[in-house]
């Protein structure tokens, strides 16, 4: 259980390298320059207010035949990461990671996994980025968070060793002031098929397919939102993760390309089809009403793809979701 009053560790992470578009490195001070440390301070929160994660990490030169772009920047920015949300996490903090591209929860989930291992995660997105550089079509690293969190998606005989910048994530990594070398008390943060449900995906490649069939991770798409409607999805969502153990702590991975392009069109890989702006603003309150929510990202937001009047509109949306998931309450 998280003590009360308490407290958020509002966090930039202002990383643009796991996608093609600049801009994305645009979010944090959007939702900053909106207004969003007074708005938690509204609801009742305490706000430790963090420095950027640093965004422009050096590439060191090292590149990789593997499907992994900019490998470098986003592992080591992840890594710089990792270190902040574990310390928020392990002070009992909520951490709350604004992106940035998705390529930022590689870093804020297995801070949060390694503070607390228990930890169930919602990923509300268009896609699954469950994919590796082992599979990976496009090569960007925006779409592989889950896949390197997740056992069983890295081949046998291969290793995160092998991607340079991911050395971190490797079970020899040989430990460092924030971030010390595994145990068998202290594993690589992992996530196993059971810890984590999709919801809102319309825009899986065909390896992910597979992958979620062969694991068995259960997933909620547009299409179980239409049938069932909302209400009943999140119901069953919370459910499942809250099955194992009632008082697990939940992570909400919110990407903003899960909402419908009519409502979210400042994102970069916008397909239509998605959540309207009620279906949106229902799954962030359903996840805050489960009392479980320990820490969020809030990520894809991109300014420069649409005219000013788009990316004001997605601004404030993505400001709205997260006063949701954050406990703001219409009565
Ligand atoms: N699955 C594709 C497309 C994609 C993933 N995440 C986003 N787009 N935003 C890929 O590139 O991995
Ligand atoms: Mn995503
Ligand atoms: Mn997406």
């Amino acid at each position: 259980p998280i003590p009360a009053p308490r407290t958020v560790a509002v966090i930039p992470a202002p990383m643009t390298y796991g996608q093609p578009f600049m801009g994305t490195d645009k979010g944090p001070d959007l939702l900053l320059d909106a207004g969003i440390n007074s708005s938690l301070t509204q609801l009742g929160w305490r706000v430790s207010s963090e420095p950027e994660v640093n965004p422009a990490i050096e590439d060191d030169g090292r590149s990789t035949p593997l499907a992994a772009k900019n490998s470098v920047r986003v592992g080591l920015g992840c890594k710089a990461l990792a270190k902040v949300t574990h310390r928020a996490a392990r002070g009992g903090m909520f951490p709350l990671t604004l992106g940035g591209d998705h390529s930022v929860a590689l870093g804020s989930l297995a801070g949060v996994l390694r503070a607390r291992p228990g930890t169930g995660v919602i990923w509300v997105d268009a896609h699954a980025d469950l994919n590796t550089p082992w599979i990976s079509d496009s090569g960007n690293m925006h779409g592989m968070p889950v896949g390197l969190l997740m056992e069983g998606m890295v081949p046998e005989g291969a290793g995160l060793l092998d991607v340079p910048g991911l050395e971190w994530l490797d079970k020899t990594w040989a430990g460092e002031e924030g971030w010390p070398k595994y145990t068998p008390e202290d594993p690589p943060p992992r996530l196993s098929p059971q810890d984590i449900v999709y919801v809102g995906l319309r825009d899986v490649d065909q390896k992910e397919r597979d992958a979620i069939k062969k694991l068995g991770i259960r997933t909620f798409t547009m299409y179980d939102i239409d049938k069932h409607g909302v209400g009943a999805v999140m119901e069953k969502a919370v459910r499942h993760l809250l099955s194992k153990d009632l008082n697990r702590p939940i992570h909400l991975s919110y990407d903003i390309d899960a909402v419908d392009p009519a409502q979210a069109p400042a994102t970069g890989t916008a397909v239509r089809g998605g959540l309207t702006y009620r279906e949106a603003h229902f799954i962030a309150e359903s996840v805050c009403a489960s009392g479980q929510l320990g820490s969020a990202d809030i990520v894809e937001l991109n300014p420069t793809l649409s005219d000013q009047e788009g990316a004001d509109q997605t601004t404030e949306l993505g400001f709205q979701l997260v006063t949701s998931f954050m406990g703001k309450s219409i009565i």
